[in-house]
């Protein structure tokens, strides 16, 4: 017989999503992490790095004709970097919607970007646009046992089981 939890942890996807250096310098750890904790979804791995410029450049390497991309992974590996990935129905889109538009002057008040955020350059979170960039994220970012499976107690109280 299977558990709930167990039936969700084949259904439920994941998203990578990263506090930039400006975020971690700025105090927003507690107050990124919290709204994505308030809304459900469930933290499955998180760490605290200075990745390096090629890291970076292989993270955005989606961007490399940009060009602001030099200076976008020069500012990415330039401090310390919450790297996370979150759990949860819909986390992916959903994600994004917490964290607003890319420009934080277009961003909605009551989105990540939009309430703390106030230039394009420093605007402050990462999160995966769509299912494989997420899957690509995870990759770079985590080794697969970095990444802990557990039930949440509130997951009863989230999803609609039984
Ligand atoms: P996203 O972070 O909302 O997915 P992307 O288009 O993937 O936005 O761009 C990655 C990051 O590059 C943005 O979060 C932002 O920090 C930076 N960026 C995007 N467009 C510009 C720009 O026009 N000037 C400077 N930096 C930019
Ligand atoms: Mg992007």
């Amino acid at each position: 017989l299977l558990q709930d939890h167990q039936l969700h942890a084949a259904e439920l996807e994941r998203t990578f999503i990263a506090i930039k250096p400006d975020g971690v310098q700025r105090g927003l750890i507690a107050e990124i992490v919290s709204r994505f904790e308030r809304k459900g979804f469930k933290l499955v791995a998180i760490k605290i790095v200075v990745p390096s410029k090629e890291f970076a450049q292989k993270h955005y390497h989606d961007l490399k004709e940009r060009p602001f991309f030099n200076g976008l992974c020069d500012f990415l590996s330039s401090g310390p970097v919450v790297a996370m990935v979150w759990e949860g129905e819909g986390v992916i889109k959903y994600g994004r919607k917490l964290i607003g538009a890319t420009d934080p002057q277009k961003s909605e008040p009551g989105t990540i970007r939009g309430d703390l955020a106030v230039a394009v350059g420093r605007n402050i979170i990462h999160g995966s646009d769509g299912p494989e960039t997420a899957k690509d994220e995870i990759a770079l970012w985590f080794r697969p046992i970095e990444l802990v499976s557990y039930t949440s107690n509130a997951e009863k109280w989230i999803y609609e089981v039984n």
